[in-house]
């Protein structure tokens, strides 16, 4: 997965620490945090400054040496520098140096004189009442510490990609003939995950349990059982992993998935009907009912069955009870993909390629939607590149079978909220995207309003990434979205789902409201190379979790309708 810009400056603040830690040269250890900084702020992800061919000494306080390494971390997703200080340090001090009181002098004391590495170290020294023995440690910090300790850590979650990525590799090396499945928000498919739960059944749980131990990537090991075994990840994602008996597996797969909420609307129905719902079973008396399979459990409660996504007691009890959950939107039902890039402005590949790869997948169309002549560092296009590419484009529409490109642009929203091409450039096109990629920090009204007045340009079809959010590194800006949703309605806009993991915006809830409100949507990858076209399912995940249907959505379309609906 693609290295965001806080995970850098969060390498480039760790190895700052440890060589801190380590008694290294002071100015080496500011100009990290210096440079983490200013990675932090950012308006771009290095990412794409590299993609887009920039000199990152360029930027203030990089200097060639910090350049360099920003471009290896970026390539290799690894920190060399950084692995090797943990490894003197035999895994690293950041975990204890969070902890309050601990400043880089105290933690280097702690390792030099009593070896403490860890909160089990740490622990240890403190029940021994070792640490008094450490100049500069009074029972005022002891104390401290000790409660800091009792604590859980603070929550740090992962985005949906990155725990997808963690977890097929773990349930890969898992893998040994049972079931195993990671349940949890992980199988809701929320954006962001906060931990790995992970259900094994078969012949032996235990093992699998045992396994579990002896997989390459633990950071460390938290707790160890004969049915529950907790690690944490060297990315820092934690495992629970449980074992559950055959017999139990659906309720026990029902109970953690959760979402809680959904868990407790579902107690309340068996208790209802004087029944009992566990992760054990649904039990009347002492009589087990039901608990192999999820669907059992549903059935016995009178209910359909609810897809994970769903399960966020938002009102799909109800509706399973009532048999009206919605038909919701798959992979399959996707004929196209209308928010792609080429190399003409930062992509990776030619139009034709992206062309070739869409038609690999099955899809009837893409929409060739290139950045526009704002978004500088990218190329983007100006009305006479654009009429050149509009050319291209039908002289590859005659030469291709199977797969038709749609004439496009990704249009830049300006301050006023006009756009960056005149409409007698749009008019030429068959999709018009129009986006937000500068001024992110506008009141709430004068942004809303910005949006809306580039909404009513009749040209425009989709509006992208309608917040602008990038996960883990920049918040949504301030938009009224109910707003933007009413004004899509009424000028028949329709709003994207851009499907790219960093950004999966709309989020769950707009898609839901998005859709009461009767606005369709467009669910694309924003695709910058081949390869991207397979983000297309982290879309779809996010708009089943907002009840998206198939019918909902343009490009779920064949061509001819599409094409009706992109008309304003
Ligand atoms: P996360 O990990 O923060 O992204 O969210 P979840 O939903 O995966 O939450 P997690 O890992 O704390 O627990 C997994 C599931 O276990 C959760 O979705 C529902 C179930 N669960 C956990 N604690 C409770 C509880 O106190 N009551 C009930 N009814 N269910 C619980
Ligand atoms: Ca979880
Ligand atoms: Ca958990
Ligand atoms: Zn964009």
């Amino acid at each position: 997965m693609p290295v965001q810009n806080a995970e850098i400056a969060a390498m480039f603040d760790q190895a700052a620490e440890l060589l801190e830690i380590q008694g290294g040269n002071q100015f080496r250890v500011r100009a990290y945090r210096r440079a983490a900084r200013v990675i932090e702020g950012l308006p771009e992800s290095v990412r794409s400054l590299l993609a887009a061919g920039r000199d990152l000494s360029e930027l203030p306080g990089i200097g060639k040496d910090l350049a360099g390494k920003m471009a290896d971390i970026v390539k290799t997703g690894h920190f060399a520098l950084l692995d090797t200080l943990k490894k003197k340090l035999r895994g690293g001090l950041g975990d204890i140096a969070a902890l309050p009181g601990l400043g880089p002098k105290r933690v280097k004391l702690l390792y030099d004189k009593l070896k403490v590495r860890t909160r089990e170290d740490l622990r240890r020294v403190l029940k021994a009442g070792r640490l008094q023995d450490v100049k500069g440690f009074g029972p005022t910090i002891a104390k401290r510490l000790a409660e800091a300790l009792e604590k859980p850590r603070a929550e740090k979650r992962f985005k949906l990609s990155v725990a997808e990525a963690e977890a097929e590799a773990l349930v890969g090396f898992l893998h040994d003939g049972g079931r195993i499945v990671v349940a949890g928000s992980y199988r809701r498919r929320r954006d962001t995950v906060g931990d790995l739960d992970v259900l094994v059944t078969g012949e032996d749980g235990a093992a699998v349990g045992d396994k579990l131990l002896r997989y390459e990537n633990i950071a460390e090991v938290l707790a160890h059982g004969p049915t529950r075994t907790t690690i944490i990840l060297r990315s820092g994602l934690q495992v629970d992993a449980r074992a559950v008996p055959e017999e139990s597996y659906g309720a026990a797969l029902l109970y953690f998935t959760g979402s809680k909420a959904h868990n407790i609307a579902l107690r309340a129905l068996a208790i209802d009907r004087g029944w009992k719902l566990n992760e054990y079973g649904l039990f009347a008396g002492r009589r087990r009912i039901a608990g192999a399979t999820e669907e059992e459990v549903y059935k016995k409660l009178g209910l359909a069955f609810i897809p994970p996504e769903l399960r966020e007691d938002r009102g799909e009890v109800a509706l399973a009870r009532a048999n009206q959950l919605p038909r919701l939107v798959s992979l399959s039902d996707m004929r196209g993909d209308l928010h792609v890039h080429s190399n003409w402005t930062g992509g990776t590949a030619t139009i034709e390629a992206m062309a070739e790869g869409a038609r690999a997948l099955g899809y009837a169309y893409i929409a060739l939607t290139d950045h526009s002549r704002r978004v500088a560092m990218a190329h983007g296009l100006d009305p006479a590149r654009l009429s050149r590419q509009i050319k291209e484009i039908d002289r590859l529409n005659e030469r291709l079978s199977g797969i038709t490109v749609l004439k496009g642009i990704e249009v830049d929203i300006l301050k006023d909220g006009s756009l960056d091409l005149p409409d007698s450039a749009l008019s030429k096109l068959d999709v018009v995207i129009a986006s937000v990629h500068s001024y992110f920090n506008l009141s709430r009204e004068v942004q809303t309003d910005r949006v809306i007045r580039a909404m009513q340009n009749r040209q425009v079809s989709i509006l992208g990434h309608p917040t602008g959010r990038l996960i883990g590194e920049r918040a949504a800006y301030e938009i009224d979205m109910e707003r933007v949703i009413a004004a899509a309605r009424v000028l028949g806009c329709h709003l994207e789902i851009n499907a790219e993991p960093d950004r999966l915006d709309l989020n769950d809830i707009h898609a839901y409201a998005a859709k009461a409100a009767g606005v369709k949507l467009a669910i694309s990858t924003d695709a910058h190379s081949v390869n991207a076209f397979s983000y297309m399912r982290f879309g779809i995940d996010q708009a089943r979790r907002g009840w998206v249907a198939a019918h909902d959505v343009i490009n779920t379309r064949p061509l001819g309708e599409l094409r009706k609906l992109l008309r304003r």
